[in-house]
């Protein structure tokens, strides 16, 4: 039994009649807080943070508190469910697991069979901790396919960084950085990836610097000693104009550039492309504030980058990642206390090998969708969504039949969703493993009852870059419900690849924890375990890249054929490069900005969170709102060159007046027709999917900078 430093949760049990507190570690997000369940009855009827657990020291957020609202949820779906009459029809049928997994093997097997594993696409959204199990599962049936968010969200960050650095520079918070620099990201909100809110205030409380680099003034940017106010999707010119005052008031640090940085010199040349009044221009940000910001970050040691996925949902994705690792690279902070460390995970067997990657046949990784025209996300097994649509919609290069989709809502969350729309519809075969009956599971054949954290065992933190792993231990069981892993595990079976996988999940976490000589038993006892602490590792092995060099000039980009140095394109869609479009379109729209309580599109039915937040709310400035004939609170229609859609105008002056913020996954579960309103506040119905406006290397699509035009709902 795990120990209780806290001494009050004895008491409490002891007066509030609890029969037992778990520990165990939440993923009502990427994950990562640990907390103490208390249970009455069997039931859990409290959640707080474990003031033990060294990832949020007993903090958590509104997510964490609600969880057991969404586990108990009346709507929650506890069974599996085939679908009656068309698709959309919202008629569903009751069926066993056994009926379920022995349909989806047997589908699965035909479509093989006929035209080949690579028609069969498995996919899942951000991280949710089992993509491990996912890729294991794909790799081993045969298909190169794996549909993920990975094209604009963190699978930028670890593909760049590989080619950089060996691996993902993480901030060191525990060693006090002295200045920290914001970047496109809202941590006390999102707390995303390896990271919480509550480090980085601790840092600000003990006084770093703040730098922030964000189009409206958050409330990260309303602390800052500096605060760039750029403009939406150019970041790349913002962060080239730094590095040119870097480099020419030489603020480098010249030991690790003369013998740890590969491309120096050519890299200089590109940065000279950028001097001050050509970045003023491109990024509305005046010169002497982004000289005044690349001097504090550059004199101020330790200093880390604290990045976000703004800076990935555009044209300039790749370039935009390793532009900021340059920077923490260049000015000496990387693998460094209080810098950027690149830390070692324990030596468990990670989500790569898990994953079988290498079980994949080599005939069969050639086929990965747009692997030959996204190169660099092609190398790291991820596509971008359009090459599913068209292989399903136009069966290019080759058919697509089945789509599996295991956490995700894609009709809400994929760029152009109205042709995500037309594919979910086409495709002859889906079936989507969820929480709730989601606009994209009404679209499914079979959708299969998932298990929410509180009801699974399972290594917390296995895929994060912070270097620690912590238990999560099963509290409840809801109905039929099935982890993901556990699902897997079985359908495995079922398809004939029953020599990879287990009994039990069990013997899985066991497999992956026996390099370090422990069971899952043994773990479930333990509080966490963590990496080892090395620092600056490149001074004796170098960097895992190539040439062994922090590479500036990428030779692996390079080889792929891409320009080895980063530049800054045009956001596809802007005053700059559509101009006639301007007119029509006059607002900058960035979409997405996060929320407290919701986590994309989920939590709209959870009481606790909807209740935070009614309605989908877009960001106007006053000015703005003032010449469109907008009052606060008016529904505002939102309109671009593809569709339009609706939602709330609350003012914010805090932003230049040519932008609007709009968010994203808004779907109404509360309303009864089957599609739950899924296109009506829906951002995406206005992004752009386009080839040409993604990311040359990763294909990313851009659903942050594109132009808008709003109105009152009742003149439109
Ligand atoms: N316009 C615009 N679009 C965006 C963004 C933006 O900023 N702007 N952000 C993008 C980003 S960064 C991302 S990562 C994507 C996210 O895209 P998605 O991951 O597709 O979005 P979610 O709403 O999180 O969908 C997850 C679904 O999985 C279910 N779920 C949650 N946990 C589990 C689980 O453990 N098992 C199973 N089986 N189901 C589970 C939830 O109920 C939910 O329906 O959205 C992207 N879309
Ligand atoms: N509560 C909650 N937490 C979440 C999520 C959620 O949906 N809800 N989603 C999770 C996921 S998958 C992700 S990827 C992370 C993302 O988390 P973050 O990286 O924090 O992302 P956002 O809040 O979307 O955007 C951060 C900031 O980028 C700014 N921004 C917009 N456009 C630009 C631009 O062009 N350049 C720059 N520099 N800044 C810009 C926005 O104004 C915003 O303040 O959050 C995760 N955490
Ligand atoms: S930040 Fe994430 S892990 Fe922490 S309590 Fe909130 S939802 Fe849970
Ligand atoms: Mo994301």
């Amino acid at each position: 039994m795990v120990e209780f430093q806290y001494s009050n949760v004895e008491r409490e049990m002891e007066v509030y009649g609890y029969d037992a507190v778990v520990k165990s570690h939440c993923r009502m997000c990427h994950g990562g807080c640990g907390v103490l369940v208390y249970t009455k009855n069997g039931k859990v009827e409290k959640i707080a943070g474990d003031p033990d657990c060294p990832i949020n020291h007993g903090t958590l957020c509104s997510k964490g508190l609600a969880s057991a609202q969404l586990a108990y949820h009346p709507d929650r779906l506890t069974y599996p469910v085939k679908r009656l009459g068309p698709k959309g029809s919202g008629r569903w049928e009751r069926i066993s697991w056994d009926e379920a997994l022995d349909t989806i093997a047997e589908r699965l097997l035909q479509y093989r069979d006929t035209f080949g594993a690579e028609s069969v696409v498995l996919g899942y959204g951000t991280g949710r901790e089992n993509e491990a199990v996912i890729y294991r599962f794909a790799n081993l049936f045969g298909t190169p396919n794996v549909l993920t968010a990975g094209h604009f969200c963190y699978g930028p960050r670890i593909a760049t960084s590989i080619l950089t650095c060996g691996t993902n520079p993480i901030v060191d918070y525990e060693n006090h950085p002295r200045c920290i620099m914001v970047w496109g990201n809202n941590v006390v909100i999102s707390n995303p990836d390896c990271y919480k809110g509550e480090p980085f205030s601790r840092a600000l409380d003990a006084g770093a610097k703040l730098i922030a680099v964000d189009p409206r003034l958050t409330r990260i940017a309303a602390r800052a000693d500096v605060w760039l106010p750029l403009r939406p999707g150019t970041d790349a010119a913002l962060a080239l104009g730094m590095l040119h005052v870097i480099i020419e008031e030489e603020l480098y640090e010249k030991d690790f550039v003369e013998n740890h940085v590969h491309g120096w010199e050519p890299f200089v040349q590109r940065v000279e492309e950028y001097p001050l009044d050509r970045v003023e221009e491109v990024t509305w940000v005046p010169a002497q504030k982004i000289r005044d910001a690349a001097r504090l970050f550059a004199t101020t040691k330790p200093a880390a980058i604290q990045w976000g996925v703004a800076i990935e949902q555009q044209v300039n994705c790749a370039d935009n990642d390793r532009l900021l690792m340059f920077l923490m690279g260049i000015t000496g902070n990387i693998d460094v206390p209080g810098g950027q460390v690149l830390f070692k995970p324990p030596g468990i067997r990670n989500v790569g090998h898990f994953g079988a990657h290498r079980m994949l046949p080599d005939t069969q990784r050639e086929k990965r969708l747009g692997g030959d025209r996204f190169r660099l996300a092609g190398n790291f097994a991820i596509i971008n969504p359009k090459c599913v649509w068209d292989a399903i919609l136009e069966e290019k290069p080759y058919p697509v039949k089945t789509l599996f989709f295991i956490s995700s809502n894609p009709l809400m969350t994929r760029g152009n969703a109205a042709e995500v729309y037309r594919a979910l519809e086409k495709v002859e075969f889906m079936v989507v493993s969820d929480f709730f009956m989601t606009p994209t599971a009404e679209m499914a054949d079979i959708v299969l009852p998932a298990a929410t954290w509180l009801e699974m065992d399972y290594i917390g933190d296995f895929w994060k870059r912070h270097g620690y792993i912590l238990p999560r231990r099963k509290v409840i069981q809801v109905g039929e419900c099935r982890s993901d892993h556990e699902m897997l595990n079985d359908l495995g079976h079922r398809v004939g690849q029953g020599e990879h996988w287990w009994d039990n999940f069990e013997q899985a976490l066991d497999w992956i924890l026996e390099p370090i000589g422990i069971t899952w038993q043994d773990f479930k006892k333990m509080d966490y375990i963590r990496g080892d602490l090395l620092y600056q590792k490149y001074e004796t092995r170098g960097f895992s890249t190539p040439t062994r060099k922090f590479e500036i000039y990428s030779t692996v980009l390079e080889s792929m054929g891409y320009d080895p140095l980063p530049q800054y394109r045009e956001p596809p869609e802007s005053p700059y490069s559509t101009p006639e479009l301007y007119r029509k379109f006059p607002y900058i729209l960035i979409t997405g900005r996060r929320l407290p309580g919701f986590f994309h599109t989920e939590n709209r039915q959870v009481p606790w969170l909807r209740e935070l937040h009614r309605d989908p709310v877009v960001e106007i400035h006053p000015d703005t709102a003032m010449k469109e004939g907008i009052q606060e609170g008016d529904w505002v229609t939102i309109e671009s060159p593809r569709g339009r859609v609706r939602q709330r105008a609350k003012f914010f002056a805090g932003m230049d007046p040519r932008i609007v913020s709009a968010e994203h996954g808004w779907w109404f579960p509360e309303k009864e027709d089957p599609g739950h309103g899924w296109d009506e506040s829906n951002i995406n119905m206005l992004t752009d999917n386009a080839y040409k406006a993604c990311d040359p290397a990763m294909g990313a699509t851009h659903v942050r900078t594109l132009l808008c035009r709003i109105s009152p709902e009742d003149r439109s």
